[in-house]
């Protein structure tokens, strides 16, 4: 009997500490009309769908606890630039002390984010950049030169060097995607000779939306042509991973996918081959630069050096086009003959 009280006391406590975890990481949208009192710093994901930013959101309120602060996740229901607008607007009535944001339009959130900076808020983007004018410094994940040669090239070798390839990307607009794409595109045009049978075919847009990219790869599918996809976003590659399986195709896909979500496909051959970095830490990174800006400890200018927390010393450098960024580090690659280092990781 007492042991039985004991279990329904023990279960209501995990049931408590569930809803406090689980309302932690969800849409703070009930704060509306209040101000944050403790220093607050808020993540903007690109959607709610996308469970990749919650991998960068764990890394942030990491960093923000290490900090001493609050932290808050904020999440637009669709990947629309004008979501990420109004929830930026009810950062700034909030009075949050900074914004880590990932683009789903950079340009778009231009005057929103200028808005923030004059109020005081301090700025970063994460992920997907936006423009130098909107940021004091940008969170670079990896290279985006080497993410997109790397990807293409990884393609061509899949293929033996004979057949078409689609690129299932996120979403027309994502600066971080388009980015990697005019790299691919690059890589291919710079080595004409050796991609004279791997053309790429098609840019198709999946949203980082689990339905419409599964329903773009059924249609990539269906072109003879294409014998390999290239999915550079984490939502993207499990839907085409499934979609090939299923229906037995021989297409190849590699791309850029969490390991934790895809190790079934490369055990089973799917996706041979794939690569990422430490989202977690791209996370953490940014949190990190947000508190070191609010502490004074960096302005985001080049020359910068602050200590990250875990990740140790970190520089702020000048970014490709006239802005400044922080790089995480490299890329890193996933496949069945390595997948002693990265099987229990994210
Ligand atoms: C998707 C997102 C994100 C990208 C990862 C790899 O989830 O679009 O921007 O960095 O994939």
């Amino acid at each position: 009997m007492k042991k039985k009280a004991v279990k329904t006391l023990f279960s209501a406590l995990i049931l408590i500490l569930s809803i406090f975890v689980i309302s932690g990481c969800a849409d703070n949208s009930d704060l509306e009309g209040e101000s944050v009192s403790a220093d607050t710093y808020a993540f903007v994901s690109k959607s709610i769908q996308n469970n990749y930013m919650q991998r960068l959101y764990e890394g942030f309120d990491d960093a923000c606890r290490e900090a001493g602060a609050d932290s808050l996740y904020k999440a637009p229901r669709s990947t629309s630039a004008q979501e990420q607008i109004d929830i930026i607007n009810e950062l700034i009535d909030l009075k949050v002390t900074g914004i880590a944001v990932a683009a789903n339009d950079a340009d778009a959130l231009t005057d929103v984010l200028q808005k923030a900076m004059e109020s005081g808020i301090e700025v970063v983007s994460v992920d997907s950049a936006v423009r130098n004018t909107a940021r004091s410094v940008h969170i670079q994940q990896a290279n985006p030169e080497k993410i997109g040669r790397t990807l293409v090239s990884s393609a061509y070798d899949k293929l033996n060097g004979q057949g078409g390839i689609a690129i299932l990307s996120s979403t027309e607009y994502a600066t971080n995607q388009n980015q990697w794409i005019e790299y691919m595109k690059k890589e291919v045009e710079e080595n004409q000779e050796k991609y004279a049978l791997t053309p790429i075919i098609e840019i198709a847009y999946g949203d980082d939306d689990m339905m419409k990219s599964t329903t773009e790869t059924q249609r990539i599918l269906e072109n003879p042509e294409i014998e390999a996809i290239i999915a550079p976003t984490a939502v993207g590659i499990v839907a085409a991973a499934n979609v090939i399986r299923d229906t037995e195709s021989t297409v190849k896909l590699v791309g850029l996918g969490m390991p934790s979500q895809m190790a079934e496909f490369i055990e089973d051959g799917t996706c041979q081959e794939m690569y990422l970095w430490n989202p977690v830490d791209a996370g953490y990174l940014a949190g990190c630069a947000l508190t070191a800006l609010k502490n004074g400890q960096i302005t985001g200018i080049s020359g910068d050096v602050f200590t990250a927390g875990r990740l140790g010393e970190k520089a702020v450098t000048n970014d490709i086009e006239g802005g400044t960024e922080i790089m995480l580090g490299d890329l890193l690659e996933f496949n069945k003959s390595n997948k002693e280092s990265w099987i229990e990781s994210f």
